[in-house]
Order: structure tokens, then sequence, then C-alpha cells
């Protein structure tokens, strides 16, 4: 379906076109389409725009990622379709791993979701093949197996669109969790050493930007804006940006 760029709701519809195409192409899973529908439920809550809340979070988020060892983007049907070039680009950039990683398991689609990923600018793609596989303890999903060499040994895991399961665990594994969550009462939310409340269209150019900026920062101006970043303070100022954009409309 072609959307003119007039419609005033031109965004929101070309992002459902993506995730649809998405979905013929067998990148996204029929409940990626039912989880983005609650996504945007929320999204409609922040009023459809960034908070500043989530740019803190987001300031923090880049600064955990620049200061990694081995920092690691996890990949999933969702983030593939919606996001393609800025997550390589975000990858690059920090430099970060990429590693496919999903919820509704299938070696087919781990290697779609791989070659689409290459497609749009990788040059390695890690999770898309059965060797080099441990478990994470703790989760009872297929997203427990995650490769040996990116999720298993990064100390810094960007999760966009996570389940709360697996957040928990990365981080009893003493990994530091990033989440990418519209929910900010979500498990993942919650679980998170870092959760920006924001829709994944905004969020992933906005890392890329970001980095961009702090790029240059020495190591202790970066530890210095990770540490002074409290996630249970910070998902509280969300609600009450949502609480505030919902009292515009009595
Ligand atoms: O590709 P797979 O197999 O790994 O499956 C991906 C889905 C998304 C289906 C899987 O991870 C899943 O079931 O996710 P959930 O638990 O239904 O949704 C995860 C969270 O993502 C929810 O809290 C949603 O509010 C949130 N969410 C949905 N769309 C967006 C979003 N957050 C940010 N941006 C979005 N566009």
């Amino acid at each position: 379906m072609r959307i003119s760029h007039n419609h005033p709701r031109f965004i929101s519809l070309e992002t459902r076109e993506r995730l649809v195409r998405g979905f013929q192409s067998g990148v996204v899973v029929s409940q990626g389409l039912i989880a983005h529908g609650r996504g945007e439920a929320f999204d409609y809550l922040l009023g459809e725009v960034t908070p500043e809340s989530s740019r803190v979070a987001t300031k923090a988020a880049v600064a955990l990622l620049l200061s990694a060892k081995n920092p690691i983007i996890s990949v999933n049907g969702n983030t593939a379709a919606l996001v393609p070039r800025d997550i390589v680009r975000l990858s690059r950039l920090i430099p970060a791993g990429l590693e496919v990683n999903l919820f509704h398991r299938s070696l087919a689609r781990e290697q779609r979701i791989a070659s689409f990923l290459k497609r749009n600018g990788a040059s390695q793609v890690l999770g898309a093949n059965s060797s080099a596989r441990i478990r994470i303890p703790g989760v009872a999903s297929p997203r427990r197996s995650v490769d040996a060499k990116g999720i298993g040994d990064a100390d810094v895991v960007l999760v966009p669109l996570e389940d709360g399961d697996r957040a928990e665990a990365l981080r009893k594994t003493g990994k530091i969790v990033i989440a990418i969550d519209l929910n900010p009462m979500s498990r993942t939310s919650q679980a998170a050493t870092v959760t920006i409340v924001d829709n994944i269209i905004r969020v992933i150019p906005e890392l890329v930007r970001m980095t961009l900026r702090m790029k240059p920062l020495s190591k202790s101006r970066l530890n210095a804006i990770a540490s002074s970043f409290d996630n249970e303070r910070n998902l509280a100022r969300v609600m009450k940006d949502m609480i505030r954009y919902m009292q515009g409309w009595t």
C-alpha cells in the first residue's frame, strides 16, 4: 500500500507497512504485529514524541556502549524490519557486534534476518548458525540460546523489544542490559540497567546521533554520565511524562 506523505498519520502507517512487508518476507512473526500494537498504545501516551527522560536514558546508554569491552546489539524480527540501516550504522559506530536472537526461533528465520542485515550494510552477524551456542541459565524461552562469542561473552547488551525473563537472567549473569521498550511498567523495563522508553524508530537514529556526539568524550566523562543514571528514578519520570501528557487532554 502506498501512503501519501501528507497523511496526518504518515509515520505510523508507514511503520506498520514496514512490519507487514517484514511479515510477508518472513522476517517478522505474526506475534510481532501484535507486539507492535501494544507498543503503539504506549506511544500514544507519550504523544508519539521522545520525552526528555528518554533522552537522558539514551545518553547513559551511549556512555555504557562506548565504555564497554565487548558490546553487543541483540536483533529480533521487529527490530530488523523497522530500523535495519540505523541498527547496522550504530553497530559500526560504537563499534558493537550484531547478534540475531529470536523469541520465536527457527534457523531459517535467523538466517533470513542475518542476510537482511547484510543487505543493509552489516559485515558480520552472529547468531545465525547452530554452532557455538551457549545457554543463559534461568530463561524458559528459545532466547536462552546465545552465541558464545556474542551475547555470551558481552559485558553490555542492547536489547530492543525484549522479554522480561531474559532481561532479568542477563542481569543475573552480571551483564549490563540496555532495554528499548515503550512500556515503562514491563518486567524488561524494570529489570534493565538502563531503559529507553520510546519507539525504536526514534531511539535507534537518536542513539546514532548521540554516539557521534559523545565519541570524543574521555573514559572518565563517560563513566560519570553512566554512573549518575538511576533507572528506577528515570522510569518514574517517564510515567510522570505520560500522566502530564494525558492531563493535557482533560
Ligand atoms: O522476532 P521475535 O521472534 O524475537 O519476536 C519479537 C516479539 C516482539 C514478537 C517478541 O519479542 C515479543 O513477544 O515481544 P513482546 O513481549 O510482546 O513485546 C515486547 C515489548 O516491546 C512490549 O513491552 C511492547 O510495548 C514493546 N514494543 C513494541 N513495539 C515497540 C516496542 N517498544 C519500542 N518500540 C516499538 N516500536
